[in-house]
């Protein structure tokens, strides 16, 4: 039996942006939802990129998550190229904190949209616990468990400081 192939692509511009990208992918872990995570520059490895922006649908991804940093093109060039839905991962650069990397992503022009989450770490957990979302509108189990995750989050926060 082939196994289905995981919904969710984790792209990257570089392998610098793992540590942050990989909180998606944990994420996406905790919910029991497949990807693949993979290294795809809009500026060192522009082929690769249009070859997986172009065959990501026919791989039988549902959501890309894209990360980059500084001039993160990445996010806006897979989306102008596939239907799926993008979501945009700022990642934190050295020289401007991912100022550059936000704007760079978060302003596309009307008609190719990236969903675009907040800098760093937390977009990332963001974008996979988003990515979960879009897949779980027509799976029942996975709904459950997006629901479960809010509960157990929900419980674990004190009413009272210690
Ligand atoms: C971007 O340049 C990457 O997304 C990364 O965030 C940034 C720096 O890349 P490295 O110089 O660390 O490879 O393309």
């Amino acid at each position: 039996m082939t196994a289905a192939p995981a919904p969710v692509a984790i792209i990257m511009g570089s392998q610098s942006d793992w540590p942050t990208m990989k909180k998606a992918a944990d994420m996406l872990d905790k919910l029991g939802v497949a990807w693949d995570a993979r290294i795809v520059s809009a500026h060192r490895t522009p082929d690769r990129l249009v070859a997986f922006a172009k065959g990501a649908e026919a791989e039988g991804f549902k959501v890309v998550i894209a990360g980059a940093g500084g001039a993160a093109h990445l996010p806006g060039m897979v989306a102008s190229m596939t239907h799926l839905p993008v979501l945009g991962v700022p990642v934190q650069s050295k020289a401007l904190s991912g100022q550059d990397s936000l704007l760079s992503i978060v302003q596309m022009p009307a008609g190719i949209p990236v969903g675009t989450l907040a800098i760093g770490e937390a977009g990332a957990a963001n974008a996979g616990l988003l990515a979960a979302a879009i897949l779980a509108s027509n799976d029942a189990g996975l709904t459950a468990r997006l629901k479960a995750f809010r509960a157990a989050q929900t419980a674990a926060i004190a009413e009272k400081p210690e």
